[in-house]
C-alpha cells in the first residue's frame, strides 16, 4: 500500500519525484484522485502557505512545492477525464497582462480541476485579446483572473471591458483573485465574484455556474 503521508511530505518538502512516485503507486492501487487531492495535497500546500507567511519558507520552497503538486496533478488529469465524470463547467484561467506571478493561479487551477471543473490554463501575462479568444474557442462559462501586483489589477478591468467590447460579457461569469484584490475592487470593475483563497474559489465557481 502506498504510504500517503509520503505524498503530504513530498509536497511540503517540494520533492516532485517522490510526489509523482507515491501518486502513481496510489492510483495503480485504485486510490481516488479526489481523496489524494483533498486529503493530502491541499493540506500540504496549506502548510506551505503557513510556513511562507511566518517566513520559514521563501520563494524557492514555494516554487518547489508548487512543482511537486503539479507533478501529481498531471498524473491524475487523464484519470479524472477517463472516469467520464461530466465536468461541472469549463473555466478559462490566467494571470492578467503584465503579471508573471502564477503560483496562486496554479493552485486555484489545481483545486478547480480537483473539484470537477475542466480547466483551460492560459498561463501568466495573458492579454485581454487572448482571454477573449479562449472564451470564444473553448466556449467557457467561467473566467478566472489572477493578479498579484497593484499595477496589474487594472488589467483585470481592461480584460472585463474587452469581454464587453467583444459582446460576450453576458455569456460568462468572471471571478477575480490574488493577494491585492478585494471584494470592493471586484465590485468596482464589475466582476461576478471574488475569493481569497483556492478552496473558496471552488465554492465560488460552483455558485457561479449554478446561477
Ligand atoms: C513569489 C513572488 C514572486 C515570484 C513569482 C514566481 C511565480 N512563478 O509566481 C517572482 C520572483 C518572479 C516575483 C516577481 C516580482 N514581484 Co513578486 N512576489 C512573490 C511573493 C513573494 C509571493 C506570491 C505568491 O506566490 N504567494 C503564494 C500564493 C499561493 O498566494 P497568492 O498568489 O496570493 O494566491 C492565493 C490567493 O490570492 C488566491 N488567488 C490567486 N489568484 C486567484 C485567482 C482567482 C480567480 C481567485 C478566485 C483566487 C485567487 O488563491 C491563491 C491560493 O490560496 C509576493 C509576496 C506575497 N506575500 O504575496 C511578492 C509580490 C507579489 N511581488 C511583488 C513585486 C513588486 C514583484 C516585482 C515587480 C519585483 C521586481 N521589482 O521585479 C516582480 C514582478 C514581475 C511581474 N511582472 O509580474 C510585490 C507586489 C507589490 C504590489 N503591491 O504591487 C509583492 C507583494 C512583494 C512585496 N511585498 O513587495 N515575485
Amino acid at each position: 500500500m502506498a504510504d500517503l503521508k509520503r505524498l503530504y511530505d513530498a509536497i511540503l518538502n517540494g520533492d516532485a519525484k517522490v510526489s509523482a512516485a507515491v501518486t502513481r503507486e496510489a492510483l495503480t492501487e485504485g486510490a481516488m484522485p479526489m481523496d489524494l487531492i483533498t486529503g493530502y495535497m491541499v493540506p500540504a500546500m496549506n502548510e506551505v502557505g503557513k510556513l511562507f507567511e511566518c517566513e520559514e519558507y521563501f520563494v524557492p520552497e514555494l516554487l518547489l512545492s508548487g512543482r511537486a503538486m503539479k507533478a501529481s496533478m498531471e498524473l491524475m488529469r487523464p484519470l479524472l477525464a477517463q472516469q467520464g465524470v461530466e465536468p461541472i463547467g469549463r473555466v478559462v484561467i490566467g494571470t492578467v497582462k503584465g503579471d508573471l506571478h502564477d503560483i496562486g493561479k496554479n493552485l486555484v487551477a489545481c483545486m478547480l480541476e480537483g473539484g470537477g471543473f475542466e480547466v483551460i490554463d492560459l498561463g501568466a501575462d495573458v492579454s485581454p485579446e487572448v482571454f477573449v479568444a479562449a472564451v470564444r474557442d473553448r466556449k467557457a462559462k467561467v473566467v478566472a483572473l489572477s493578479a498579484l501586483l497593484t499595477v496589474t489589477m487594472n488589467s483585470m478591468r481592461t480584460t472585463i471591458q474587452a469581454f464587453q467590447t467583444a459582446g460576450i460579457r453576458d455569456q460568462i461569469k468572471v471571478m477575480v483573485g490574488g493577494a491585492p484584490v478585494t471584494q470592493q475592487f471586484a465590485d468596482e470593475i464589475g466582476a461576478d465574484g471574488f475569493s481569497e483563497n483556492a478552496s473558496a474559489a471552488v465554492t465560488l465557481a460552483r455558485k457561479l455556474v449554478a446561477a
